[in-house]
């Protein structure tokens, strides 16, 4: 495999980063999580967009144009003979000296990895996931702000570890005020009477680039759709759920905390928007071989 760090393409043996890389030392940096289908890169505009305002926000000056980056995950996908599979785009503070002011860092350092990536199970799109909701709450908007893609996944880390203790593969995070925010790396839906519900972004989640395409799907198929806040119980009564990510795509969901959710099947508002979606990764997207 080879891995693209700043601006050659070397050999994975070879691809490491510093001890004192600040991305290693605190958690200093930014990333994103891409993928191929059919020869092409899917939203890789809206992901590298969403790079740039994930390091505005902590003021990390990515040494590259958008258009130099879009390259470069070419370049490496291409170097790696994929047109299927998964690009981890990242962008670090850079080596510095101890001590965690980010001046001691002079030069951010990016890095791009392209491979394949381990969906959940086959079953779990068929017959639906079992979660639950977890102690962890989501971060606070004026702490780490959840719509920044920081290197800085212990939050959503711990969530995880308490989906794991408790036997299933995804968990709910409430924010501070117990409203319902996301998952520790996927958006969140339901469908309640014919309307398809997500939390808003100001709940504290990241802004999913899979969640504003299903929302294109649901305006395309004239879904009514809306962004109120949501609790546990609007969770539990639902007729429908599923998650949304990047790696997971749209996955349903058919028990929470114990509860059934509908019929305890993935639902038809939920099978209509998944074949949509897989439709749109057809299409859409930056393309990796010319011909
Ligand atoms: N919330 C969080 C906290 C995420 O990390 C999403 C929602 C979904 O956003 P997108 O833009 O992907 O639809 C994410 C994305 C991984 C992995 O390695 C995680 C994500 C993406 C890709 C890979 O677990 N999370």
């Amino acid at each position: 495999m080879k891995v693209w760090i700043d601006g050659q393409l070397v050999d994975e043996s070879e691809a490491k980063v510093s001890v004192f890389d600040h991305g290693l030392l605190y958690g200093d940096g930014v990333f994103e999580g891409i993928r191929m289908y059919h020869n092409r890169i899917f939203k890789l505009e809206e992901h590298i967009e969403r790079l740039y305002w994930s390091a505005k926000a902590i003021l990390l000056e990515i040494p590259m144009t958008p258009a130099e980056l879009t390259q470069a995950c070419v370049e490496t996908c291409k170097a790696n003979g994929l047109r299927d599979g998964y690009i981890r785009l990242l962008v670090t503070r850079g080596k510095g000296t101890l001590g965690l002011d980010p001046r001691r860092c002079p030069k951010p350092s990016v890095i791009i990895i392209a491979a394949t990536i381990q969906l959940y199970p086959e079953k779990y799109y068929d017959e639906g996931l079992t979660i639950v909701t977890v102690p962890t709450t989501r971060n606070l908007v004026n702490s780490v702000n959840p719509a920044i893609k920081s290197l800085n996944y212990l939050n959503n880390i711990l969530a995880r570890i308490e989906a794991n203790n408790a036997g299933v593969e995804e968990a709910i995070l409430l924010n501070s005020e117990g409203f319902v925010a996301e998952c520790t790396g996927d958006n969140v839906f339901i469908v309640h009477k014919g309307r398809l519900l997500t939390p808003p972004l100001s709940a504290g989640a990241l802004y999913g680039i899979t969640r504003g395409t299903v929302l294109d799907c649901a305006k395309e198929l004239g879904i009514a759709w809306a962004e109120p806040q949501l609790t546990r119980y609007d969770v539990y009564i639902a007729d429908e759920m599923f998650l949304t990510g990047t790696a997971a795509e749209m996955v349903p969901v058919v028990k929470v905390d114990g509860r059934v959710i509908g019929n305890g099947k993935p639902g038809p508002v939920t099978l209509q928007l998944m074949k949509a979606f897989r439709e749109k990764t057809k299409t859409d997207g930056e393309i990796i071989f010319p011909n």
